[in-house]
């Protein structure tokens, strides 16, 4: 399997990264795919509607969430993942942020390890220096229990920036190369509504690092609480704002509707033809 983001540097074309969740409190699909053998339906669909790359994830960092322990999450997400290698050719993303997980997951032929702490928990850095996987590091303010409580910033983008470099420099001096990274800066992690906005209008500002970028914004409060609309209702805000980031420069969007967003990813890729 080619890597996820040379496909996309060498095409030009965003990636559409589909969200599996196999967690019972997951933030919007609240344990409709618990269970195996629905997930792997939803996996056959996301193929069918052109996903390029599926997000399994175990456990949830909703707000407020309570922790899985690395026995529960290993059980939830590494028999998919060998489900899925074995009956697709797609790459497969796993959200987690345990290095017991990450090892598993890398052992079981995962392509990127997706980590809301990027790197940051006891072991990480070492096992994922072990391999030649993908990896996003994503941006959080605190922790998800409590990271919605009173988030507070002086400079978000270059607080955002900062943590982006620290991260870099802490992958590269434990033999991560850069070439594997992807930078996200966590819509909706330790952030009010105004911090997403201002997040996504300045969003262009993370091209700085030279890294690939990855936008998560799908069906997030930040579109239910500016269009007071219920998780089921959040398509259009969703599509409207994983435009404004990839017109910015997001080479991958994480989105639970694959279809509608490979669409609005073809009519933007049908536009930058024309532009010079
Ligand atoms: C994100 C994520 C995100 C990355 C979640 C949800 C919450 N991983 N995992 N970026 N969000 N990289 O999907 O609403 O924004 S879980």
């Amino acid at each position: 399997m080619s890597k996820i983001t040379s496909i996309q540097s060498e095409l030009n074309k965003v990636q559409v990264m589909g969200i599996l969740n196999v967690t019972p409190d997951s933030f919007s699909d609240g344990g409709q795919f618990t269970h195996f053998d629905s997930a792997l339906k939803q996996v056959e669909q996301m193929i069918k509607n052109g996903v390029d790359v599926i997000d399994i994830g175990g456990e949830s960092t909703r707000p407020g969430a309570v922790d899985v322990s690395v026995q529960d999450e290993i059980i939830r997400v590494i028999p998919l993942l060998k489900a899925i290698k074995s009956r697709f050719d797609i790459n497969v993303s796993i959200d987690t942020s345990k290095a017991e997980v990450m090892a598993e997951a890398i052992t079981f032929g995962a392509d990127m390890i997706n980590d809301v702490r990027a790197l940051q928990n006891k072991g990480c850095l070492e096992v994922v220096a072990q391999s030649n996987i993908e990896i996003c590091l994503m941006h959080m303010q605190g922790m998800p229990r409590t990271m919605q409580e009173n988030p507070e910033y002086n400079d978000i983008i270059g607080d955002i920036l900062d943590f982006f470099r620290q991260r870099i420099n802490c992958c590269e001096q434990n033999g991560i190369h850069k070439e594997r990274l992807v930078l996200d800066p966590g819509f909706g992690f330790g952030k009010t509504l105004e911090h997403n906005y201002e997040v996504l209008a300045k969003f262009s500002q993370f091209n700085a690092l030279g890294l690939p970028l990855l936008a998560g914004i799908s069906r997030k409060s930040m579109i239910g609480n500016l269009l007071n609309r219920d998780v089921s209702d959040r398509l259009a805000g969703s599509l409207a704002a994983a435009i404004v980031a990839v017109q910015q420069g997001a080479k991958i969007i994480r989105v639970h509707d694959v279809q509608e967003s490979v669409d609005a990813m073809r009519i933007l890729k049908a536009v930058a033809q024309y532009k010079i």
